[in-house]
């Protein structure tokens, strides 16, 4: 097939980064990219001083994608297959990121997008995006668990491709992050925390750090730490949750696709899945964007509200005592504006243009 996306000097993406190690991807593979990836890592000194004074913490901040996700690494390679397969649509049901990531690479390729969401149940930014992309949005009496089914029932056409994670593409460019982490710190991290889901992340990042130890470019992969929110923990009490409640709509999902894989990577890993409460969700964003400057949603901060559980608990929890963890924080905060405003206080009446009242007001607070 005929390159119409060809790399250029100013290809930076998932696929131009890390195509070797990337086997689904080949010369005949048209590159669908917004030059996602090679987020930042960044060293949190207040996060590792807390853990311990032989633990460094750092922060893979996934909000700083194209689409303010992570979702927007596996979309390129999985929208690129698309294309390459020859499919006019893509189609997904989403608590919201994946429906932003897939509507923008299928803008950006020239294919139709139909998007499945649960209604009422998405952040205010993430359906914006959906619309702003063009998207063809279907929203359902139904949660996440539901729109995921009816997906796979629509599965049969092949004109259409489902970008859902069920998807193997998806993992496939979401474990790239793991190479960049290693490239960064020179060595894999001892534990690594992330929020789960639909449990595709947890499985990919397990993946690509075994890629890389298997092939010598790492000494160690980490001890994978999920963490669920505790209305929506189906693999944390080992049975689905048939109606998921959370704050973090991103993970408020029942019965997970990559159930499975995750188990896997964290029996294999010697890791573990464990539960956060919304109030430590809430309180972890929060924290996170009052002493680092670093403003995530709700889902997101699930990783950073499990290390501070870590903390609070001491021994028994899964922050090792020495050596470096990476908490991925998986979308932007300005996607869930809402669920700030809701829980903030509200702005005094405008005062006078002048210096005196603002001096005023200032006192006041
Ligand atoms: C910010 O967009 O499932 O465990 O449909 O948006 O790989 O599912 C989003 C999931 C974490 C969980 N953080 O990752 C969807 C969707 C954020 C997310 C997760 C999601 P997985």
């Amino acid at each position: 097939m005929q390159k119409i996306f060809p790399p250029t000097l100013h290809d930076r993406g998932v696929i131009a980064r890390w195509r070797a190690w990337l086997p689904d991807i080949t010369d005949a593979t048209p590159v669908v990219s917004l030059n996602e990836g090679s987020t930042p890592l960044i060293h949190s000194p207040r996060l590792s001083a807390l853990v311990g004074r032989d633990v460094r913490v750092f922060l893979k901040y996934e909000g700083l994608n194209p689409t303010g996700s992570f979702k927007d690494r596996g979309m390129t390679v999985a929208v690129s297959k698309a294309l390459e397969a020859g499919a006019r649509s893509i189609l997904c049901a989403s608590t919201g990121n994946t429906s932003a990531a897939a509507a923008a690479y299928a803008a950006r390729a020239g294919l139709a997008c139909i998007v499945l969401l649960p209604a009422g149940k998405i952040a205010l930014g993430k359906l914006v995006q959906a619309i702003a992309y063009g998207a063809k949005i279907v929203t359902i009496d139904g949660n996440f668990d539901d729109a995921l089914q009816l997906v796979r029932e629509l599965a049969d056409d092949p004109a259409i491709a489902i970008v859902n994670s069920i998807n193997p593409h998806r993992l496939e460019g979401q474990k790239t992050a793991s190479f960049e982490i290693i490239a960064e710190l020179g060595d894999a991290p001892d534990a690594h925390f992330l929020p789960v889901g639909n449990a595709g992340n947890i499985s990919a990042y397990h993946r690509g750090y075994r890629e890389w130890l298997t092939l010598g470019r790492a000494t160690r992969a980490p001890r994978m730490i999920g963490w669920q929110a505790a209305g929506a923990a189906p693999i944390f009490h080992g049975q689905p949750v048939a109606k998921p409640e959370t704050v973090a709509s991103a993970i408020r999902i029942g019965n997970p696709a990559s159930w499975s894989l995750a188990s896997a990577a964290v029996a294999e890993s010697g890791g573990a899945v464990d539960i956060v409460s919304d109030d430590e969700i809430l309180a972890a964003q929060s924290w996170l964007a009052r002493h680092e400057g670093i403003f995530v949603e709700p889902a997101s901060a699930a990783s950073v509200a499990g290390l501070l559980k870590c903390v609070r608990q001491g021994g028994e929890c899964h922050a090792p005592a020495s050596g470096t963890i990476v908490c991925t924080v998986t979308g932007h905060g300005l996607k869930d504006t809402v669920t700030v405003l809701d829980r903030a206080a509200a702005l005094a009446p405008p005062v006078p243009a002048k210096r005196e009242a603002i001096l005023a007001a200032l006192d006041e607070n």
